[in-house]
């Protein structure tokens, strides 16, 4: 008897605690968590409006005057491998409706155009430079169409359908798909209604794995500007069912949706120069290091990714003062993260659950985790000898969802805690650019979460 007595103590006490964290809300797909990873990507306008020095061409430029002398791929992916960059976007068809493939669904494609005699293929020469570098290759396609004649019927629908099917299905695998939800149409202009439904499960049917961006997501968010900034506190999450792509509220997308009911996170896409195509005008507009430096705590440094616009020029390369400054920035982050302290001599937690303990934040993994038991609860390092740092990056463990709502930081002078920080919230990464502190304790203290905090990782500099 006692021992079904015990065997029942034993089975309640397993019921009460729990051994892994309950996910809390809208979490990430697997093809989402592993696009968190990504970071930092290129983005690559090119087309007609290269040579025209326009951003938005009307549609009806000659095609002969896409030409470039020296087109090189390889070049633009050999440059964004070494400036760190994970993947490359291209414009494969902008608001002009200029297709850099042969599409057989237009007439207005690199077909027609002088470059190469009409043989060539950018997306295939992209697509094979991006494999053989390592980077995944995305594209951004644009449903605001100028040249299509179809556009402004249903039909065209059916069109840009068979247009992304070209593209999804035969240039290898595509990471990203960028629907962009631009659309300049005047008072007076056609009027398309766009099929966004048929469009991603044609996306979905060919490439299950593709993250698709747009306002809307599905797969991730534009940030509801241009200039490399998603919102400080930054939600992961987003209320889809009423959102579409060029949707009126898009400051909304700045700083996602608390609570939303789907994993939408942000991407910050921005310019090097102060347009989106190449332009001789913008030769000596490249942006600083110190403005791409901001750019990166604004966007990486705030959980979002950041996709980079670097113009290829009229020579069909990536113009040397651009890729000089590309190799500069990724010279300064690397010196920005290059003296990451030694763990510290402890760390102890409020609590944590069994497989969970608070030593799983100081290895690189980001999938051994930290699980406190309660909606507050802290984590300190503690050093035998002090310590001197100005930079820390949090990370929640989101495979779980996006918890943390509010949190501080504190270090230790000599007899008590003093605040040095406290922000809103982490999501997949936070940096936090601090004034040099020395000390022998740093406390993150998680002052308000939608559930107990799980964390990936903590990093100190
Ligand atoms: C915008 C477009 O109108 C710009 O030309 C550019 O492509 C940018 C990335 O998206 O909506």
């Amino acid at each position: 008897m006692t021992r079904y007595i015990y065997a029942l103590i034993f089975l309640a006490s397993c019921v009460a605690s729990p051994t892994q964290p309950e996910p809390y809300g809208a979490t990430p797909t697997q093809s989402q968590l592993t696009w968190h990873e990504l970071e930092y990507y290129m983005f690559i306008h090119f087309g007609p409006n290269t040579f025209t020095n326009v951003e938005w061409g009307l549609g009806n430029e000659d095609p002969q005057i896409f030409n470039p002398t020296q087109l090189d791929c390889r070049q633009w992916a050999a440059t964004a491998r070494q400036a760190g960059m994970k993947g490359i976007i291209i414009t494969a068809k902008h608001h002009d409706g200029f297709c850099l493939w042969p599409s057989t669904y237009s007439t207005h494609t690199v077909r027609e155009s002088a470059w190469k005699n009409g043989e060539g293929d950018v997306l295939k020469e992209l697509s094979e430079a991006c494999r053989e570098y390592g980077l995944k290759f995305g594209v951004y396609l644009s449903p605001w169409d100028r040249n299509h004649p179809e556009y402004g019927t249903p039909q065209y629908n059916e069109v840009f359908v068979n247009t992304l099917e070209e593209v999804l299905t035969n240039y290898g695998e595509i990471f990203e798909q960028w629907f962009d939800g631009a659309n300049g149409e005047g008072s007076n202009g056609k009027k398309q209604e766009y099929d966004w439904q048929l469009f991603n499960n044609t996306v979905y049917k060919h490439q299950p794995n593709a993250i698709i961006f747009s306002d809307a997501g599905p797969g991730c968010r534009w940030v509801g500007n241009e200039n490399g900034f998603v919102g400080l506190t930054n939600w992961n999450t987003l209320n889809i069912e009423n959102l579409y792509p060029g949707f009126p509220d898009y400051h909304e997308l700045t700083e996602g949706h608390e609570d939303g009911t789907h994993w939408v996170p942000g991407e910050c896409d921005v310019s090097i120069r102060p347009g989106w195509f190449y332009s001789p005008d913008t030769d000596d507009k490249v942006k600083s290091v110190e403005q791409l430096r901001e750019i990166y705590f604004s966007s990486i440094g705030r959980g979002a990714n950041l996709l980079l616009n670097v113009p290829v020029d009229r020579r069909g390369l990536i113009p040397a003062g651009d890729s000089l400054r590309l190799m500069e920035f990724r010279q300064e982050i690397e010196n920005t993260f290059k003296n990451k302290l030694d763990k510290p001599s402890r760390i102890t937690a409020s609590s944590q659950l069994k497989n969970y303990p608070v030593e799983n934040l100081l290895d690189e993994e980001l999938s051994t985790l930290w699980a406190a038991t309660e909606n507050q609860s802290w984590v300190v390092l503690e050093y035998d000898e002090a310590v001197t740092f100005n930079l820390l990056v949090l990370q929640e463990g989101i495979a779980y969802g996006q918890r943390i709502k509010e949190f501080a930081v504190e270090v230790w002078d000599d007899n008590a805690y003093r605040e040095i920080a406290r922000q809103t919230t982490i999501g997949y990464k936070r940096i936090l650019e601090l004034d040099e502190t020395t000390t022998t304790k740093i406390r993150i203290s998680i002052l308000n979460s939608k559930a107990p905090a799980v964390l990936a990782g903590v990093g100190v500099y």
